[in-house]
């Protein structure tokens, strides 16, 4: 990295929040940067967490359990549409930080921000339902209902391509619920996760019942899933780290939710509308440079139209403006480091060089002129096949597999071939296809003549297989992560009555 692009003076560093104070600045010494990928800029310095910091932050947020828990689920909305109003105040800004600290487009950074908007409107207006059940008791005189619960102290542990938005999936549901919590975002956005809770935190939010850390997975991370003040930890990021999160929260019986990888497929039959299926593909495989969970890295197409589909992609590919985010102009960005691109660079030569894919246009590391201190690559397009690694293994950058089909039947074994099950797409006009592609698609999410990315957070999010551990995020359903279930019965009758026993008539 040529050093004249960094900037002379230090930023100042930034600290963790712990109890309602910004205070808590590397006692130990240690501090991490946080630099633009696009060109190498430091942006900002933050503290790395030390165990006492862990141990400030559960103690504070253990405390303040015992009040939130009490405090009205309507209110605790209120504090959440008001945060959401300074979120949509400070669109603008916050995307702008994004982008600088991301690398995503600015169209996408205010998306993500947007999202986390929707999310806190969303969970407000949860507050004024939170419903539980009332059922019919199988007794006389005798009442019964089951109600939410909240599930304590919550660790949340987040990555860094979704900045605002994954953190606000968690927290947002998570303090509605009547939980206090620990955000441990990724190290490469720390600047997005500080500005969701500076909104959170004007908004109202009391000490202790939101707290966010710093640090690396690979101490901060740890302490948290080990730390036995921490009842619940919810966990988006890779598989491998996710195994671990999830290994270690089962050993101590902590409730866990697990967000993990996927290698999404995109159909396209030979009755598709063509140039729509070419606009999904393009956003869905590029779009967030590739780095989403719900990234297309298998388009899925059908022999008859696979010449005229491949040509039109790989030409819309290659016509495609790689650049810094900020510029207006530009539809993709850098990747968020250089491991990153090294890692996607390295599947690239698998693909080649062990996989025998045929590489159609990309496989370059962009480096030159405007490129030179970022972390650019090539959009990249490979035909290959569905056993190959490329086409098995999730990638998280620029790079989508063409895989040739010859019926519908096998379009549907091609996209269940895999040990993700999180998003799938397919692009035809006949009803009956789409019937049964909605039901034999082995996915969480499935979208029907739209690419395979674009979630909406009022509906479920989350996948089969090796993407998640069976829990939800988003909607009602991150509900049931973020809270426990509690059956009351309350028995009028004033005298002893046994469930299956006095109902039945028979004597124990
Ligand atoms: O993920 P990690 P990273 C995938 C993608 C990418 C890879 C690495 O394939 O190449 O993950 O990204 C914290 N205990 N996805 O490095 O390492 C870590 O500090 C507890 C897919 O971001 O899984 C960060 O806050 N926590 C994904 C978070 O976990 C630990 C989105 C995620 O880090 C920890 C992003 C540990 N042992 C990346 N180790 C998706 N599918 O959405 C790390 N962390």
């Amino acid at each position: 990295m040529k050093k004249s692009l960094l900037q002379s003076s230090r930023p100042k560093l930034h600290s963790h929040f712990i109890n309602g104070r910004w205070g808590q600045t590397a006692p130990n010494g240690k501090s991490f940067e946080n630099r633009d990928p696009a060109n190498g800029q430091l942006l900002s310095v933050y503290p790395e967490a030390t165990r006492r910091d862990v141990e400030d932050a559960v103690a504070a947020a253990r405390k303040a359990f015992g009040m939130w828990r009490q405090v009205p689920v309507a209110k605790r909305g209120e504090i959440l549409l008001k945060a959401m109003r300074f979120l949509e105040e400070r669109k603008e800004p916050y995307a702008h930080a994004m982008t600088r600290e991301m690398g995503k487009v600015l169209s996408e950074t205010r998306g993500d921000v947007q999202e986390a908007v929707d999310t806190a409107f969303y969970y407000a207006g949860e507050g004024r339902r939170l419903f539980g059940q009332t059922t019919p008791s199988e007794l006389t005189d005798k009442f019964a209902m089951s109600v939410r619960a909240p599930v304590g102290v919550c660790a949340l542990i987040t990555p860094w391509n979704f900045p605002m938005a994954i953190p606000s999936w968690k927290i947002l549901p998570a303090l509605l619920c009547g939980n206090t919590v620990i955000l441990k975002p990724s190290s490469f956005t720390p600047d997005s996760a500080r500005h969701l809770a500076e909104a959170l935190q004007e908004a109202g939010v009391p000490d202790g019942v939101m707290n966010l850390l710093y640090g690396s997975g690979a101490a901060v991370g740890i302490w948290l899933t080990e730390h036995p003040g921490i009842d619940l930890v919810s966990f988006t990021g890779s598989s491998l780290t996710g195994s671990k999160v999830g290994e270690t929260c089962g050993r101590i019986f902590k409730k866990c939710s697990l967000e993990m990888g996927g290698k999404n497929a995109q159909i396209v039959m030979d009755d598709a509308d063509l140039s729509l299926a070419l606009e999904g593909a393009l956003w869905g495989a590029f779009g967030t440079t590739g780095q989403r969970c719900t990234a297309t890295s298998r388009l899925i197409v059908h022999e008859r139209v696979f010449k005229e589909f491949s040509e039109h992609l790989v030409a819309r590919a290659e016509s495609l403006r790689v650049g810094n985010g900020l510029d207006p102009k530009v539809q993709m960005g850098p990747l968020i480091n250089d491991a990153q691109r090294a890692k996607v660079h390295q599947y690239v030569q698998v693909g080649k060089n062990k996989d025998g894919a045929t590489l159609l246009t990309g496989g370059q590391i962009l480096c030159k002129g405007d490129f030179e201190n970022g972390f650019f690559y090539a959009p990249t397009i490979f035909h290959g096949d569905t056993g190959m690694t490329i086409a098995q293994e999730e990638i998280f950058g620029p790079v989508t597999v063409l895989i040739r089909v010859k019926s519908f039947d096998e379009a549907i074994q091609v996209l269940n071939d895999s040990v993700y099950g999180l998003s799938g797409s397919i692009y035809t006009q006949d009803v009956n296809r789409v019937m049964r592609a909605i039901r034999d698609m082995q996915t969480g999410i499935t979208y029907v003549n739209a690419p395979t990315i674009g979630a909406e957070v009022h509906l479920p999010f989350g996948g089969v297989k090796r993407t998640g551990n069976g829990h939800r995020e988003a909607g009602a359903q991150a509900l049931d992560i973020f809270s426990e279930w509690k059956a009351v019965y309350i028995d009028y009758s004033g005298k002893l009555q046994r469930a299956q026993i006095d109902t039945h008539g028979s004597e124990a």
